[in-house]
C-alpha cells in the first residue's frame, strides 16, 4: 500500500473539520498516555504484561467515531486505547496499570483486562481470540432484546486462525447479528509476520467464507478508518447483517514491552514510522487550515498533562488489602486469610 503521509482528501472532508480535530486529540491522549505507561513501566512501578498500541492508534480512534453511546466494544489485551475512548479515564486506566484499588477494574484486571461494562466497554481479553464469540454474544442480545445497538469488535491478526474466530463470524451471519468485525493487521503476532503463519494474507477475504461483507482499508488513517467502518456500523444498525474489516497497521514499539522487535528491520520500522496516524493527521488539518500549529501544541500539552496526573494519581493510590485478594474470583467467594483458613466471605 502506497503511504501518503496525510488523510485521504475524500475521507477527511466526509469526516470534516469538526471530527478530525477530535479525533487528533484523541490520539494524543492515547500515545502520550502510553509514552507515560512505557515509563512507569521501566521504572518499575508497572509489572506483568504491557502491550503499547503506539501507531495503532487510528484505528480505534476512527473506529469509534461511527458508535454511538448505546453501542458496545469489545477487544484483546492491546487495550488501552479503547479503554481511554470507551469510558474508562486516564487516571483509571493508568491505576489499573499500577494494580492500584482506584483502577478501572479495582487493580484485579492490569494491562490486558481494562472494562467499563457501563459504559459499553467489554474488556480487555489476554485469550488470543476468545473475546470473539463474546462479541457475537453482545450483538446477539442487542438483537434479541431489540435494542437496535451495534457492537463492535477488535482483535489482531493471530486471533485468525482460531476456531472461535470462524465459530463466531458462522453464526453472526447465520443469524444476522449487528457485529462489524475488524482485524487489526499490524502484520506481526508477537515475532512472527503474517506470511509465515497465514495461508491467506489478504485477510478481508475471508469474509467470502461468512457470506458476509469483507473490505480492507489504510488503518493509518483515521479519516479512511471512520469512513470504512461508519458504512459498515450503518448496515448493521439498519439490516442486522455483519462485517468483517481489515484494518492494514503497523504497530511501532514491540509486542509488549519485553520484546526487543529483533524479527524486523531498522530500515522497515523507520520507514513506517514516517507513515504516523498522528502526523498524517495534523498534516490534514494544517492544510486544510482546519487547526492552526499552536493548537494542536497546545492540545500535545493536554495529553502530556492527562497522562503525568494520572501516572502520579495512580501513584499515590492505595494497594486492594490483602484480605479481598479472593474478591470477584467466585460468585460464592471465600475469604483468603495468610495462614491458609478459609471462612464464608463477607464484602465489607
Ligand atoms: C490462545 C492463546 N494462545 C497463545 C497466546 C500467547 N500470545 C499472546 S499474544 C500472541 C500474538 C497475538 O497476535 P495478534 O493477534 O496479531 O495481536 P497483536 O499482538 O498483533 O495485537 C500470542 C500468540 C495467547 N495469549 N492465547
Amino acid at each position: 500500500m502506497a503511504i501518503e503521509h496525510r488523510c485521504d482528501p475524500k475521507a477527511a472532508e466526509a469526516f470534516g473539520k469538526e471530527r478530525l480535530r477530535t479525533a487528533l486529540q484523541e490520539m494524543q491522549l492515547i500515545r502520550r498516555f502510553e509514552e507515560r505507561a512505557a515509563r512507569e513501566y521501566a521504572s518499575g512501578r508497572i509489572s506483568g504484561f504491557c502491550h503499547l498500541y503506539i501507531g495503532q492508534e487510528a484505528v480505534v480512534t476512527g473506529a469509534l467515531s461511527a458508535l454511538e453511546d448505546k453501542d458496545h466494544v469489545i477487544t484483546a489485551y492491546r487495550d488501552h486505547g479503547h479503554a481511554l475512548l470507551r469510558g474508562c479515564t486516564p487516571r483509571n486506566t493508568m491505576a489499573e496499570l499500577f494494580g492500584k484499588v482506584t483502577g478501572c477494574v479495582s487493580g484485579r484486571g492490569g494491562s490486558m483486562h481494562m472494562f467499563a461494562a457501563d459504559k459499553g466497554f467489554h474488556g480487555g481479553h489476554g485469550i488470543v481470540g476468545a473475546h470473539i464469540p463474546l462479541a457475537a454474544g453482545l450483538a446477539f442480545a442487542s438483537k434479541y432484546e431489540e435494542r437496535e445497538e451495534v457492537t463492535i469488535c477488535f482483535f489482531g491478526e493471530g486471533a485468525l486462525n482460531q476456531g472461535a474466530f470462524y465459530e463466531s463470524l458462522n453464526l453472526a451471519s447465520l443469524w444476522d447479528l449487528p457485529v462489524v468485525f475488524i482485524v487489526e493487521n499490524n502484520r506481526y503476532a508477537m515475532g512472527t509476520a503474517l506470511e509465515r503463519a497465514s495461508a491467506v494474507v489478504d485477510l478481508y477475504k475471508k469474509a467470502d467464507g461468512f457470506n458476509m461483507p469483507g473490505e480492507a482499508f489504510d488503518g493509518m488513517d483515521v479519516a479512511t478508518t471512520w469512513q470504512t467502518v461508519q458504512r459498515a456500523v450503518d448496515r448493521a444498525r439498519e439490516t442486522n447483517r455483519p462485517t468483517f474489516l481489515e484494518a492494514r497497521c503497523y504497530r511501532f514499539r514491540g509486542h509488549s514491552m519485553s520484546d526487543p522487535a529483533k524479527y524486523r528491520t531498522k530500515d522497515e520500522l523507520a520507514e513506517q514510522k514516517q507513515d504516523d496516524p498522528i502526523l498524517r493527521a495534523v498534516t490534514t488539518l494544517t492544510e486544510n487550515k482546519w487547526a492552526t500549529a499552536d493548537e494542536i501544541k497546545a492540545w500535545d500539552k493536554v495529553a502530556k498533562d492527562a497522562a503525568i496526573d494520572a501516572a502520579e494519581f495512580a501513584l499515590e493510590s492505595p494497594q486492594p488489602r490483602l484480605e479481598t485478594v479472593g474478591d470477584f474470583v467466585y460468585a460464592n467467594p471465600q475469604q483468603w486469610t495468610p495462614d491458609g483458613a478459609t471462612t464464608p466471605h463477607r464484602r465489607d
